[in-house]
């Protein structure tokens, strides 16, 4: 595969895309032209708008096609590669056992105002998400789930009272970088609780978020959209080992550990 590529839609090469917008503006064949005008600015050239619709009576949305002559050069993608080994439940649990000889424990919650449930419950709820079981499944995992629109002091005080080892919050709304602020205050509310590398291991999770954040957000873990229980899972007991100074690739399962689990 050459590291440098074009998109297409008819034939290789051809560099067509598609792309939607809306304009605060009557439909009419002026909105058309403003589309168009648009699209051209962005470097689609020639572009056709193939679908306007009028939403109420000042705004119209676009569905415009048409051709860039931009190439994609994977040689400058950066993007987070998963850093730690896929375990499977089993081995999942045999590895809490072993690194903590104790239940893990985890908070989770939406915070803010946000009511977007879904996503964390996929996350945690026994019945899981892409044909995973969540984190309720887990016999070494202990879930506390507290639901939507939780305050940070809230949720500090859960994590407190659990003797948390990993707070896990989901951000799906991220009107006026809502998402990013409410991080930002989780985090700074458990820095001031915690020293750096102790208490709860911090992860947010959402759509929209960008997985190379975690650093600059001050929370340890970023997830983003197609996330399964297993990469939170995998990854919390790759935290908690490397937070004990254990490789965390190890402990390696004892085949007749592993068949004494159920499950
Ligand atoms: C269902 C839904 C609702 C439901 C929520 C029900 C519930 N109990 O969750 C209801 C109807 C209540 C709702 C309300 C609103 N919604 Co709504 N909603 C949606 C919708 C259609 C689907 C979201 C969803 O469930 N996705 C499925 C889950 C599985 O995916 P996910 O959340 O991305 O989660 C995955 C990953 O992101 C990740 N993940 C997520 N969280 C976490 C956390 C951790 C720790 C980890 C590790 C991973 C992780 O793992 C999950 C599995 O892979 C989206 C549009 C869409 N198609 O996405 C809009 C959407 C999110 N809603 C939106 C809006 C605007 C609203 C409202 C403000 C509307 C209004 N004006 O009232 C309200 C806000 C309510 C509130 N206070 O939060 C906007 C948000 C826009 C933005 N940029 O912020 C969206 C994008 C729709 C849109 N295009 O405008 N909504």
């Amino acid at each position: 595969m050459s590291a440098l590529m074009r998109p297409y839609g008819d034939t290789t090469g051809d560099g067509m895309v598609q792309l939607s917008f809306t304009l605060p503006m009557p439909h009419g064949k002026k909105a058309e032209g403003a589309a168009q005008q648009l699209a051209r600015k962005m470097g689609i050239e020639p572009a056709m708008v193939v679908h306007a619709k009028p939403i109420g009576p000042s705004f119209t949305f676009f569905v415009v096609y048409g051709s860039v002559s931009h190439l994609v050069d994977l040689d400058e993608v950066k993007v987070v590669e998963r850093e730690y080994p896929l375990l499977s439940p089993k081995e999942t649990n045999l590895a809490i056992r072993t690194l903590l000889r104790r239940r893990m424990v985890v908070v989770g919650a939406c915070i803010g105002t946000d009511a977007h449930t879904v996503g964390i419950d996929a996350i945690l709820n026994i019945k899981g998400f892409a044909g995973e079981k969540g984190l309720e499944y887990y016999r070494e995992i202990k879930v506390v789930n507290l639901g939507a629109q939780v305050s940070v002091p809230d949720l500090l005080a859960a994590a407190r009272a659990e003797q948390a080892d990993a707070v896990l919050v989901s951000q799906v709304v991220t009107q006026r970088e809502a998402h990013l602020r409410n991080t930002r205050e989780l985090a700074t509310a458990f820095r001031q609780e915690w020293a750096e590398g102790e208490g709860p291991v911090l992860v947010v999770g959402g759509p929209r978020f960008d997985e190379a954040m975690a650093g600059e957000l001050g929370v340890d873990r970023v997830f983003a959209k197609g996330t399964t229980p297993a990469d939170v899972a995998s990854y919390l007991v790759h935290a908690l080992a490397a937070r004990r100074g254990v490789d965390p690739t190890a402990p390696a399962p004892a085949a007749e550990e592993l068949q004494e689990e159920p499950a």
